[in-house]
């Protein structure tokens, strides 16, 4: 193949969010948008992890992930890059893809040294909707800002890219490797397994053989819906072929490019068959629900876990694998280096932390901040309120794995329960956990799709407000008498304590004297207008109060931040678009 060199102009907005570039896909396929971005990131990155290097390529199979797949094949051959791996039709899930980077040897014995994932993650697909791309590094992990605000610097004064035009198109449906040869010598691509090295991963990690006891007992049920993303990929040779669990119980995973039409997002709101099945919302299906259930997002990174109607909340699932990982576990064998959080996620994992004396860190909200928490061997297990939850086995958060840990507590629970005596259910663990340690009752408001300046200036009134917390304090006594003090209000702001960098205005926060917390975000994953998030908690340690219904028991705080916030004169929305 030749290389030519294709003159372009920067377009704007190509400033990476949360977790890499998302757009309604009708942006994308405007002509240079993928390509800009892509060369903007090969630019941003040292010449030796281009040149001669093997880079893994793949996604979540939506809408548009094929062409995207041969456009960025041809720009890293002309780009110098040695070999492109590619997932069998360009499927793999965000953690597999950062397992790959970490565990996998190609036919040739070469190993990557980054990756192109293709995904806007929970966000719809198909030609009306999103379509994402971000970029991980060789530590299996997202860019850090670092790089991200170099590749969105580039973006700003690109002139040209390169690429092999004349390349032919790869077939990715096939396993196996292509040759190529370039004016600098041989470019290959492979396509192999997109669930191998990642089931080989897993099977390191926990006990199949007490996992599978569990899943053949009578006394336990499962079901796992994938919302059509590509967690269907895993699920079936995981949850069947590995775990022995019926087919019947596998929802929605045959990955499709629209997601079946869905918003493939794991929550009470979006997952809705499974929440159906498992007798939480009005449409149950009168059937008995399984025992336990769960869901992932499009590219595999997310969960939600719920027992047989009974929801167990993002925040409460962290903490509650933090504190049985060393048992049920054997990859944790040796006890956790220790736990972490984002700044949003409730503070049960704090209290386990406490408990059992673990190093413990509060980083900003996305996956990135973990890392090198991870790279420096102080963390092992995370999470984030937004359904993430994962180890230092790899460097994203992990939909599949967060499934396999609780199996494992439940077949740990159980051990001899399985032939006589009762089953220790997810209910059970949960509410021993609330007996044990408290209860953080938590939710979070989203205001999707809000017009972008009102939001900024809902934001800035907010941070407006903290300057005198005595006002504050009035207008909080003014709302509702029954909820504490405001006790400290600020912006949150991290310094790593591996590399010292500094994050600043990752959230607003105020802070009352009883340990409840109001915090407010703006979202950094949306394509259009602006997302304000909305957390809201309360930390109960009487275990005679853990079992309230939780939107009843924070009534009165989500008053007072709702007022507070003057949400409804900002954005003109009386509720929420979702409620978690
Ligand atoms: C959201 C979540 C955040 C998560 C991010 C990426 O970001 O709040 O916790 O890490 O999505 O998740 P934001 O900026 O919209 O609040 V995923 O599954 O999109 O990779
Ligand atoms: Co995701």
């Amino acid at each position: 193949f030749n290389v030519t060199t294709k003159h372009t102009a920067p377009i704007d907005g190509q400033k990476p969010g949360t977790s890499g570039l998302r757009k309604k896909v009708k942006v994308f396929i405007q002509p240079n948008y993928l390509e800009n971005f892509v060369q903007s990131t090969f630019n941003a990155l040292t010449a030796e992890k281009v040149r001669g290097a093997t880079l893994v390529v793949s996604g979540d199979g939506r809408y548009y992930s094929k062409d995207a797949i041969q456009i960025i094949i041809k720009m890293a051959a002309a780009n110098g890059v040695r070999r492109i791996w590619v997932g069998q039709n360009g499927l793999l899930s965000t953690p597999a893809v950062s397992a790959v980077i970490r565990e996998r040897a190609g036919v040739d014995g070469s190993r990557a040294s980054g990756a192109f994932i293709l995904t806007a993650s929970h966000n719809p697909g198909g030609p009306h909707e999103d379509f994402g791309i971000k970029y991980n590094m060789e530590n299996g992990g997202p860019a850090p800002e670092g790089i991200t605000d170099k590749i969105y610097e580039n973006t700003k004064s690109i002139k040209e890219y390169l690429i092999a035009e004349d390349l032919p198109n790869v077939d990715i449906s096939a396993i196996g490797v292509s040759n190529f040869c370039g004016p600098e010598g041989q470019f290959d691509v492979e396509v192999f397994d997109s669930a191998s090295d990642y089931v080989k991963l897993m099977k390191s990690i926990f006990d199949f053989e007490s996992i599978r006891k569990l899943q053949s007992s009578p006394k336990f049920s499962f079901c796992y819906d994938a919302l059509h993303g590509v967690a269907g990929a895993y699920a079936k040779r995981i949850f069947m072929e590995e775990l022995g669990a019926q087919e019947s119980s596998l929802l929605n995973c045959v990955p499709k490019e629209d997601f079946g039409g869905g918003h493939p997002d794991p929550n009470l709101t979006y997952a809705k068959e499974l929440v159906a099945r498992m007798g939480l919302g009005k449409s149950s299906s009168g059937q008995e629900p399984p025992e336990f259930g769960a869901a992932a997002d499009g590219d595999a990174d997310r969960n939600m876990v719920l027992g047989k109607r009974f929801f167990v909340t993002p925040s409460d699932s962290v903490a509650i694998i933090a504190a049985n990982a060393v048992e049920a576990i054997p990859y944790f064998s040796a006890g956790l280096k220790g736990v972490a959080r984002s700044m949003p996620t409730s503070a049960a994992l704090d209290v386990v932390a406490k408990n059992l004396n673990l190093k413990f860190f509060e980083v900003p909200t996305g996956w990135k901040f973990f890392g090198n928490l991870m790279d420096a061997g102080m963390c092992s297990v995370c999470g984030e309120e937004s359904f993430g939850t994962g180890s230092d086995h790899i460097r994203e958060k992990d939909g599949i794995w967060a499934v396999l840990a609780w199996l494992s507590i439940l077949a740990y629970k159980n051990k001899g329960n399985l032939d006589g005596g009762k089953l220790v259910t997810v209910e059970d663990i949960v509410r021993q956990h609330w007996a044990t340690y408290g209860r953080h009752y938590y939710t979070r408001y989203d205001y999707e799709n809000v017009d972008a300046g009102a939001a900024k200036e809902l934001m800035a009134n907010l941070v407006k407000l903290q300057s005198s917390l005595d006002e504050v304090n009035g207008i909080v006594k003014g709302i509702r008498s029954d909820v504490s003090k405001v006790v400290h209000g600020d912006e949150f702001e991290y310094k790593d304590p591996v590399d010292g960098s500094i994050s600043k205005h990752q959230g607003i926060r105020y802070l009352f004297e009883d340990g409840s917390r109001l915090v407010f975000r703006l979202s950094g994953t949306g394509s259009e207008g602006a997302t304000i998030r909305l957390y809201i908690e309360q930390y109960e340690k009487d275990p005679s109060k853990t079992g309230r219904d939780s939107q009843e028991a924070l009534a009165p705080l989500v008053e007072v931040a709702l007022k507070l916030s003057k949400m409804q004169e900002f954005t003109g929305r009386s509720a929420p678009t979702v409620i978690t």
